[in-house]
């Protein structure tokens, strides 16, 4: 249905900036008059909300509201309802945009799309930094609802073409033309549903753009039914299978996956860092500082000071800042009140680095870009200081450069939460494992409107298009590090102690362990 619907209540709801994920979507249009609730969420929500912020519309908020009118409809007075009250606005707050510049970034494009080298710095390293892929210019969306049918269209077509190349999908049909086979049948298509039949199979409702189809997983088919418990919704795949009636039963099920890349030789150094949350009571300062130090050549043994002096690259993936309002009564965890003055603070700290090593920031949740992915680089009006250093580079999340040769995708990592949550054996701990898991589905943020909000555009830009060297991600705080078919994959940790809300969720953070590419040799200096 995504990549093909196209009612008047979505007209409806993204005229009033309302994104609704598509089990909301279902909800409303199955409902007696779907117009008519339509209209009457959308005031109720606009009546709450200014148009800037972005509203996502989940099953849950959809609950609380047909549950608050269910009682009003009974007569039953809901304003001393604060239970029912309180939930809603806490669900939609959590996507509300920082800034008012929705969508369109006002930085200069220059930098953009064009090869370009750097002045060179005082020793005589040759910097070659290009940004190869940055949504930033690009990234806006005109509330429209042609947009959100040409984001999966473009997740759809972009996935379809990894697929097309897998030998196990030549001669793929087309869903609309599978009753005309009789044998074996592979279709490309994305995941609309997954569910599981009273016997434990497994259905999944997969979409083209000529139809829909189930597909039934078999639970005595072990391996099939294992690879099974991996898919998410709104991921585009391969299935390989035989039709029965209209369904069809699987045999294979493929993915984009990742072709085994040749490792890059590096003669210079790469660090990895994420989640520093300046301005936060919970910032460790002084690892942060000894870190500076150690990059400075002023810390640590001769042989992590030998490293030090290889290092050219230092690259920041999000949560450079702790902001503000960005969770319920975050105030009271925050040492520096304001967001200027925490971007102050970000500046002086990295103005301390030395000037002969290129910093390369991009935002993640916390920071003052808009909240919604792709985010635009940090707006220049929050952050005057760190655009004065004139080491720093700033891109989006997420982005893919290239260092001097080496290719390196930078995602923040908001999507984690959602595939920690939703995927068995998956946890913030094993973001190893996600990260894997994104490689193969091709895709940084499979699942379309849960916690990680996306906007929908004209173009997909957190389809992997070209695999990176290295993919960098923080946001979990959680270290980690596994070479996946050639490609580094890394998880940077933070420099923030465990908070409150990581207490409730047993996140024990990796603090101040900053991991290092030396050469090529991946290694983890310790700076708590
Ligand atoms: O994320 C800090 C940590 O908290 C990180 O381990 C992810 C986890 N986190 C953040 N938001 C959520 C939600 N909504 N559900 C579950 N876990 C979450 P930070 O971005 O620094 O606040
Ligand atoms: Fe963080
Ligand atoms: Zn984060």
């Amino acid at each position: 249905m995504k990549i093909t619907m196209t009612p008047d209540i979505l007209y409806k709801f993204t005229n009033a900036g309302i994104l609704l994920n598509e089990r909301a979507y279902k909800k409303i249009s199955s409902s007696k008059d779907p117009i008519d609730l339509t209209s009457s969420i959308i005031s109720y929500l606009s009546a709450k909300y200014k148009k800037k912020d972005l509203i996502l519309l989940t099953v849950e908020i959809l609950d609380k509201f047909l549950e608050k009118e269910l009682l009003e409809n009974q007569g039953i007075e809901t304003k001393g309802m604060e239970s029912v009250k309180k939930r809603v606005p806490d669900a939609i707050n959590s996507v509300k945009l920082q800034d008012s510049g929705f969508g369109i970034s006002e930085n200069d494009d220059s930098k953009y799309g064009k090869d370009f080298k750097f002045k060179k710095p005082s020793n005589d390293f040759d910097f070659d930094f290009k940004v190869l892929k940055d949504s930033n210019k690009k990234s806006y969306t005109s509330g429209n609802i042609k947009d959100m049918v040409s984001y999966f269209n473009s997740r759809y077509r972009k996935i379809k073409e990894f697929l097309k190349k897998r030998k196990e999908l030549t001669d793929h049909f087309a869903i609309a033309d599978i009753y005309q086979s009789k044998d074996v049948i592979k279709i490309i298509g994305m995941v609309n549903d997954i569910r599981s039949t009273k016997n434990n199979h497994k259905i999944i409702e997969l979409e083209d753009e000529t139809g829909e189809i189930s597909v039934l997983i078999h639970n005595d088919n072990h391996k099939l039914f294992e690879k099974s418990e991996t898919l998410v919704r709104d991921e585009v795949l391969g299935v390989v299978g035989s039709r029965k009636g209209n369904l069809i039963i699987a045999s294979e099920l493929v993915n984009p996956g990742v072709p085994r890349l040749e490792e890059k030789n590096i003669d210079f150094s790469v660090v990895f860092i994420s989640d520093i949350h300046i301005g936060s009571s919970t910032f460790l300062e002084d690892s942060f500082r000894k870190f500076i130090k150690w990059l400075n050549g002023e810390y640590g043994n001769e042989e992590q000071k030998e490293i030090a002096a290889d290092v050219k690259y230092l690259i920041v993936a999000g949560d450079i800042v702790d902001g503000i309002g960005i969770y319920p009564h975050q105030e009271e965890e925050l040492i520096i009140k304001d967001i200027h003055s925490q971007y102050d603070e970000a500046a002086r700290l990295f103005g301390e680095i030395r000037q002969d090593l290129k910093i390369i920031i991009s935002p993640g949740n916390h920071d003052a870009s808009r909240v919604a992915e792709p985010q635009p680089v940090i707006p220049k009006e929050y952050a005057n200081p760190l655009y004065d250093l004139n080491n720093i580079e700033f891109v989006s999340n997420p982005s893919l450069v290239s260092l001097n040769g080496l290719n390196t995708l930078i995602y923040h990592g908001r999507s984690f939460d959602d595939l920690a949550m939703t995927l068995k054996g998956f946890s913030h701990q094993k973001s190893d494992l996600i990260m894997r898991e994104l490689l193969e589905k091709r895709h940084l943020a499979p699942i379309y409107g849960e916690r990680t909000p996306l906007a929908s555009e004209l173009e997909d830009h957190l389809v992997i298009d070209e695999i990176p060297h290295v993919l960098h991600t923080g946001h979990v705080h959680i270290n980690s590090y596994k070479m996946y078919k050639g490609v580094h994959m890394i998880n940077s940790g933070t420099f923030q102690s465990q908070t409150e809300f990581q207490k409730i969720y047993n996140i024990i953070p990796t603090c101040g362990e900053v991991p290092v590419l030396h050469k090529g040799v991946f290694k983890v200096l310790k700076f708590a």
